[in-house]
């Protein structure tokens, strides 16, 4: 029944060693991630049954993208490797990280123009089949964002998902390096009537307060950083106009001086808004933190934990991937995360 599916681009990584600045790079490490394919990693290490979805060139990095998941017990039957007539750039999209260090930030730089999945005529995808046997479904806001064909398709996905009674969760994922907020909310609106949890609504957190729009404390990847009260107030706004909602998730994040910094999440569940636990840290790799959240909260909601758990567990989950080198959550078993919601934590 938890049978889980995922759609989105998968990325070659390629990160200078050492925290090295990109300028004076000799050597980039190389890994894969996208943040889909990130999620199918984590639930897949979590035991879940986990399926990738995507497109990508049928070369060796293609190829070399989907033997890692592969190798992290995800499915990928249904990956499309694309010949060079239906894709004619023939390109697996890239993404460079400049890896912060302390207080600096940081830095992505995307290679993925006209990679394979955005030359792909996904009217020849028969969804039906695509999403026969599913329990779950998720996609994020980073896939409409790369072509007309891609933004097409999500959406058919969502309809279809809907139809065929699949729970739908859905990252919003803000790219401001793809498109536009207007762009970007025009589009997600479209999503939120076949959407039963959500995620990553940080930047449209004035989505209904148009007054407000676009003015908030929102501001250069900054995110507001709401108190109960008025996260509360959000999430009350989003379900009124969106019944349909059965899970609003917030990750929010506090930077400290250097590289400590904080995590806690907010989650509407059954009419309730839940705060988190919060956890201080130092980060290693934050690329990926925010699906190693979503992914934790897809678990503990298939698994049926209690609300305020699933904050928790969401959260912890998130953690762990701040501490880990690479977009991919791979935590060793459920237990690890949960003995880190369970720490006497301050
Ligand atoms: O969430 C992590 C992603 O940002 C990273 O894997 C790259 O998918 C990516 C994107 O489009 O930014």
């Amino acid at each position: 029944k938890n049978r889980f599916i995922t759609m989105g681009e998968i990325m070659l990584r390629l990160t200078p060693p050492n925290y090295g600045k990109i300028r004076a790079a000799q050597s980039f490490e190389a890994s894969y991630g996208g943040s889909e394919a990130n999620i199918a990693l984590a639930l897949a290490n979590l035991g879940v049954d986990s399926t990738f979805f995507s497109v990508v060139p049928n070369n060796s990095l293609g190829k070399s993208a989907v033997r890692m998941l592969r190798a992290n017990d995800v499915h990928c039957a249904p990956v499309i490797f694309s010949t060079q007539e239906e894709t004619p750039s023939h390109r697996l999209g890239s993404y460079y990280l400049e890896t912060g260090y302390g207080i600096r930030p940081s830095k992505v730089t995307y290679d993925r123009r006209h990679s394979a999945i955005t030359e792909y005529d996904f009217s020849k995808v028969d969804l039906d089949a695509l999403l026969e046997g599913f329990g779950w479904l998720h996609l994020s806001g980073i896939t409409p964002a790369l072509s007309k064909s891609c933004a097409q398709f999500v959406l058919r996905c969502l309809k279809k998902a809907k139809k065929k009674g699949l729970t739908v969760s859905f990252d919003g994922n803000f790219r401001s390096k793809l498109w536009t907020w207007e762009e970007a909310r025009g589009y997600c609106t479209q999503c939120l009537p076949y959407v039963d949890v959500l995620l990553g609504i940080e930047p449209y957190h004035l989505w209904k307060d148009e007054e407000n729009y676009g003015k908030g404390d929102w501001k250069d990847g900054l995110p507001l950083q709401p108190g109960y009260e008025q996260q509360d107030k959000v999430f009350r706004k989003f379900v009124e106009r969106y019944p349909n909602l059965k899970c609003i998730a917030r990750h929010v994040r506090f930077v400290h001086s250097g590289s400590e910094n904080s995590l806690m999440a907010y989650i509407w569940y059954q009419g309730r808004t839940f705060e988190s636990k919060r956890f201080t840290f130092h980060i290693l790799d934050r690329v990926g933190g925010g699906d190693a959240f979503a992914s934790g909260l897809l678990y503990a909601i298939m698994n049926h934990y209690e609300p305020l758990d699933m904050a928790n567990f969401a959260v912890a989950s998130s953690v762990i991937k701040h501490t880990i080198h690479g977009d991919g959550n791979i935590t060793d078993d459920v237990e690890s995360i949960r003995n880190l919601v369970n720490m006497n934590y301050d």
